[in-house]
């Protein structure tokens, strides 16, 4: 690793404002208990509260906008008027829903479809200056688990992520604006995820700070026969690799663990590189 800061990473925490989520489905819908939640986990470490009022799991019932934003909007609003420093992010595929979500406070816009979803997306993120998030999924959300193939999983998750950024670089969103995501159990079966994070590294040669998301996934579970809240072993080992291979932004439901393992992998990977960077404590922050 050669850059100037390795190092650097960002914790996403996960607030979930539905009833049927994978992990934790109907835990957070209330919009206190919501809110509650998102502090917790800035408190925790996150420098990202990543808010998203619709389920991507497979099988998934899809939700209307106004669904939507019911469920989203006052969760932003309570959080921005406990000022949070954390960074609001909004988890939609939909212009209208991140419209009010931009307007009610977020500044990144989590798009799973990586604006292949409404044609309003890109040009809304363009004009309002947010940051957004491209994530790889083959299909939709579905139908994704069904018998996904490619020739070389990585090779052609990198060729979409690379198009995408040309893509919203062309409706108006600035390089520095952009994260990718390889889109983790998204159209992947277990082989094609762990291929993935093994081979991070040409992810992260696209340029953009990368984005993971392995928090609790199926592929954990069918590895260590955990059920879905008993994987955050799995969880961490995914994204302390992830972190060595120059991942920057970690998605995850169990911010504190998570916190601990990667600020001391960062500096295992540090002490490994130091004629390459400068040793300050800044390189291990949390926070942007
Ligand atoms: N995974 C989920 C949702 N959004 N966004 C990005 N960028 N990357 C991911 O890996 C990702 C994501 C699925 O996790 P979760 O939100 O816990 O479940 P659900 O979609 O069922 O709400």
């Amino acid at each position: 690793m050669g850059s100037a800061e390795p190092c650097r990473f960002r914790l996403m925490g996960v607030v979930n404002v539905t009833p049927d989520s994978f992990s934790d489905g109907g835990r957070y819908l209330d919009r206190e208990a919501a809110v509650a939640h998102a502090l917790q986990l800035e408190r925790e470490g996150a420098a990202i509260l990543d808010v998203g009022g619709e389920s991507t799991r497979p099988g998934a019932e899809p939700v209307s906008a106004a669904e939507e934003r019911g469920r989203v909007i006052p969760v932003i609003e309570d959080l921005v008027a406990a000022g949070v420093q954390a960074q609001i992010s909004i988890d939609t595929s939909k212009a209208a829903v991140a419209e009010s979500a931009l307007s009610a406070g977020a500044t990144l816009v989590n798009d799973v479809t990586a604006f292949r979803g409404d044609p309003e997306l890109a040009s809304l993120v363009a004009a309002s200056g947010a940051d957004c998030c491209l994530m790889h999924m083959l299909g939709e959300p579905r139908t994704m688990q069904q018998d996904p193939r490619y020739d070389d999983v990585v090779s052609e998750v990198r060729a979409f992520l690379e198009a995408r950024i040309e893509f919203a670089i062309s409706a108006g969103v600035p390089v520095e604006r952009i994260l990718v995501d390889p889109g983790i159990g998204f159209g992947k079966t277990g082989a094609h995820n762990l291929e993935l994070l093994n081979r991070l590294d040409e992810i992260v040669a696209l340029g953009p700070p990368v984005v993971v998301g392995t928090s609790r996934k199926s592929f954990l579970g069918r590895l260590t026969g955990r059920a879905t809240d008993d994987r955050l072993a799995g969880t961490i080992a995914t994204n302390v690799l992830a972190l060595e291979r120059g991942a920057s932004v970690f998605r995850v439901h169990d911010v504190a663990p998570l916190h601990d393992a990667l600020v001391v992998a960062a500096a295992t990977v540090r002490a490994g590189c130091r004629s390459t960077t400068t040793r300050t404590s800044s390189t291990t922050s949390t926070k942007a």
